[in-house]
């Protein structure tokens, strides 16, 4: 394994001492590159040309995409609600009536029938799901800024601010955007080192046809209503729901003197010192069934509650907010002369120098973007968080739930973000509601389930095509969350009113759903589905076996904590014994079916019957051996690329096959250039300039994905001793790269916070916060200490505490 190649130029740890990264704003017109923290700003020396330039700000409702011009600024901006389609019931009439006779044609062989059938009766109407849709575009011009020198733009991620500044005309301008989650708006404040020196013009404009633009006072405001669902991307003949949402964007210009002349659509600032723009918006979504707000009257209290502050009053409670969420957790793995580059430059050459402050900014990035995208009481982060330009955007930027919606969430509790699953968390409440008529429509079962996508709308019906789509999964796999949640705040009322009842119905479902395999009649198996998206429908997928042993495990364990439901619970564990079990197959690999039908060299970056490793528990190298040689043995035929968000998901599962190294080696095929901006399933996922994740194109997953893969290197807490007591695993898969670091905050299963601090790969120290007065255990390079804690109270060990 590669070391450092600058080792000996390693500066210092943080916190850096004497060096201050914090800004006011008069220092701000001299800040140079030094000091800029490597771990916490991304940073550029030229405005974004390409979207995946621009740097994201989002207060988890509203986001805006910075570009940083000169002569002209954009900023693209979204709001979460703002989707195509109206409330809709996607389930397909009585579809059940041909489930047999798929699973019959399946069991004959004849695959191509069934795909045949399962499209003409079995599919969601429509076919698809709606879409994602843009918002606006704030258009700031700047008479004469062409010519522009010593430029930089950055996003600081300890405050959650972006920046422009340049010097143009010997004067310095300086810009700076917040996306405020106390406020609810997005705040651009401008200023300029000469008094009255700004001077600028303000539009606003839409991507959707039917808008128009007025201006009353100093507000700009556009109205209008979503796009239909383009055309383009409708696949079948039954109609598309038509669009209803209707939206509504303002722009407020507070100026520090000059004057403020209305011209046509825009609003042109003359001879100003600074200037504020408040950007407000909201459509009239209320909820997955009612369209009935007032976008006008949401813009106008949202303006109101703005009037008697300051941009710096602004500033100073966005700070607080975010900072509450973000500084939980810091991660310091040093850092270099070469960490000081355009993050674009530090980006070019990770490959070869390995530049640890690199990792632990993509690290806290996933961290950044998860409060920018998900918060208490709003949508959950979609394939591209609420980050989208693009009228048709790739996979309608909705909720793919085979895998891409799950890894936006696998950092929340880790990292010690436990509230911004909440948006999740109700989303699946409101699946278990929508999953219900598709449980009966389809299955002619009680319960629920959802199948390999949702919307805004709540589709649970299988979409796409029947080969894929027909996936049975995803309602179960989200309630993984739903327990995780449980398992690492200890919270027994949320358990009782909101995760078990939804894990119950979801059980329910695959009590009956499950049946006898023909060949092997002792076990029950899943069917028709798939393993996805590879393979084509079939009948006993493994992967749908792993996640229903977990939701059966999961709905048992809850019960019994809750002391209700004997009998229910009963019956779980009878059926749940006798789940088909996982197989190893002819090369030594996990199989992905019942049938030993593997190819050892296809290179799909779907890897899902591995999900008993990662983000299941039922694998692990100490617990069952062989099925963890077997998953190293699929993973090695798989290879080591694949689209961003397979690479991300390869980082972790390294890391809980112990492999610190092999993990790493995924990390930097992920933390390579995107080499392309368009839809290609091929070999080509990395990141783009801006670090967002390149499946390609740009989908979010891969990002939180490496926050999470990067945790489990340091800590994991999967894996339980016979008491049903957690291991707290310190440093399991360490890379030699990462050889001296140090890490706090972070969460394990059970109620503990965990800090740990290494040095030249031995174990500094760890100190335990225990939360909840739960048993601990603790592990470190196969040795243990177990202790009874007391809630409240801190513990600390050094490499040799352990025996
Ligand atoms: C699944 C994946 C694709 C893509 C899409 C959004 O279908 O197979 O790679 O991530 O979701």
């Amino acid at each position: 394994m590669m070391k450092h190649k600058f080792s000996v130029l390693l500066i210092s740890f943080l916190p850096l001492s004497g060096i201050s990264f914090g800004q006011s704003s008069n220092e701000y017109f001299s800040e140079t590159k030094e000091d800029l923290n490597p771990s916490l700003v991304l940073w550029y020396d030229q405005p974004a040309q390409d979207w995946t330039e621009a740097l994201p700000v989002g207060n988890g409702r509203l986001g805006g995409m910075v570009f940083g011009g000169t002569a002209r600024e954009k900023i693209q901006f979204n709001e979460e609600t703002l989707w195509s389609g109206q409330p809709h019931d996607y389930a397909h009439e009585r579809a059940w009536e041909v489930l047999d006779e798929l699973r019959e044609l399946l069991w004959d062989g004849k695959q191509k029938q069934a795909h045949k059938l399962g499209n003409e009766r079995f599919m969601s109407q429509p076919f698809g799901q709606l879409c994602y849709q843009p918002f606006g575009n704030v258009v700031l011009e700047f008479p004469d800024h062409e010519n522009a020198s010593e430029y930089m733009r950055k996003l600081d991620l300890e405050n959650a601010v972006a920046s422009v500044t340049y010097k143009s005309g010997g004067i310095t301008y300086n810009r700076e955007i917040i996306a405020s989650s106390p406020d609810q708006a997005i705040i651009i404040q401008l200023g300029s080192s000469k008094k009255n020196a700004l001077s600028f013009s303000i539009g606003m404009n839409s991507p959707h046809k039917d808008y128009d633009v007025n201006i009353e006072n100093q507000v700009i405001i556009i109205k209008g209503k979503a796009n239909n669902y383009p055309e383009e991307l409708g696949r079948d003949g039954y109609p598309y729901p038509e669009s209803k949402l209707i939206f509504e964007a303002r722009i407020k210009v507070v100026t520090d003197g000059g004057e403020i002349i209305k011209q046509d659509e825009k609003i042109n600032i003359k001879n100003a010192t600074g200037a504020t723009l408040q950007l407000v918006a909201a459509t009239s979504f209320v909820n997955y069934k009612d369209i009935s707000g007032d976008p006008s009257s949401r813009c106008e209290d949202y303006l109101d509650q703005l009037v008697d502050k300051s941009y710096d009053d602004l500033k100073k409670d966005h700070i607080e907010d975010y900072q509450r969420l973000f500084n939980r957790v810091s991660l310091d793995l040093g850092y270099s002369e070469i960490s000081l580059r355009t993050t674009n430059e530090r980006l070019n050459t990770f490959k070869d120098d390995e530049d640890a402050s690199l990792v632990s900014l993509l690290f806290q990035y996933g961290r950044y973007l998860l409060i920018a995208s998900s918060r208490e009481g709003t949508q959950p982060a979609n394939l591209q968080g609420i980050w989208n330009d693009r009228m048709a955007p790739p996979w309608d930027s909705k909720y793919t739930i085979n895998i891409n919606t799950e890894m936006n969430y696998w950092p929340a509790e880790i990292t010690n973000l436990a509230e911004l699953t909440d948006p999740l968390i109700r989303m699946v409440e409101e699946l278990s509601v929508t999953g219900q008529n598709v449980a009966k429509e389809h299955y002619n079962l009680d319960g629920w389930v959802a199948h390999h996508n949702t919307d805004i709308w709540r589709g649970a019906a299988p979409i796409n095509n029947a080969n894929h789509g027909i996936w049975v999964s995803g309602g179960a796999w989200l309630c993984q969350h739903l327990w995780w949640h449980y398992q690492f705040t200890g919270d027994k009322v949320y358990l009782k009113d909101r995760a078990y009842p939804v894990m119950k119905e979801a059980s329910r479902f695959f009590l009956n759903y499950l049946v006898q395999d023909p060949g092997h009649p002792e076990w029950l198996v899943s069917g028709p589905s798939n393993s996805p998206e590879i393979g084509g429908l079939v009948m006993a997928p493994t992967m749908d076996h792993q996640i229903i042993r977990n939701l059966f495990a999961n709905t048992i364990e809850a019960a019994e904590i809750l002391g209700i439901d004997r009998e229910f619970v009963e019956v779980l564990k009878e059926k749940r014994s006798r789940i088909a079990p996982n197989l190893i197959g002819q090369y030594g690999q996990l199989q992905e079916w019942l049938e030993d039908k593997d190819d050892p060299e296809n290179e799909h970056r779907h890897v899902s019957h591995l999900w008993g490793l990662h983000p299941g528990n039922e694998i692990h190298p100490i617990t069952t051996p062989d099925l963890a040689e077997a998953c190293k043995v699929t993973l090695s035929q798989r290879g080591d690329g694949g689209t961003g968000w397979s690479r991300a998901w390869k980082i972790n599962f390294w890391a809980r096959l112990l492999d610190g190294d092999h993990a790493f080696l995924l990390l930097k095929n992920l933390m390579v250039p995107s080499r392309t901006t368009e839809t290609n399933m091929r070999d080509m996922g990395g990141l783009y300039a801006n670090l967002f994740d390149s499946h390609p194109p740009f989908q979010i997953d891969g990002n939180f994905g490496a926050t999470s893969g990067v945790t489990e290197m340091l800590l994991q807490s999967h894996l339980r001793d016979y008491n049903g007591d957690f291991y707290l695993d310190i440093l399991p898969a360490l890379p030699s790269t990462l050889s001296t670091g140090s890490i706090s905050g972070l969460k394990g299963r059970g109620g503990f916070e965990v800090s740990i601090s290494w040095d030249e790969n031995k174990l500094a120290s760890v100190e335990i916060l225990s939360l909840n007065g739960n048993n601990l255990n603790l592990r470190f390079k196969d040795r243990l200490i177990s202790t009874e804690t007391v809630a409240g109270a801190r513990y600390t060990y050094s490499e040799n505490d352990f025996k």
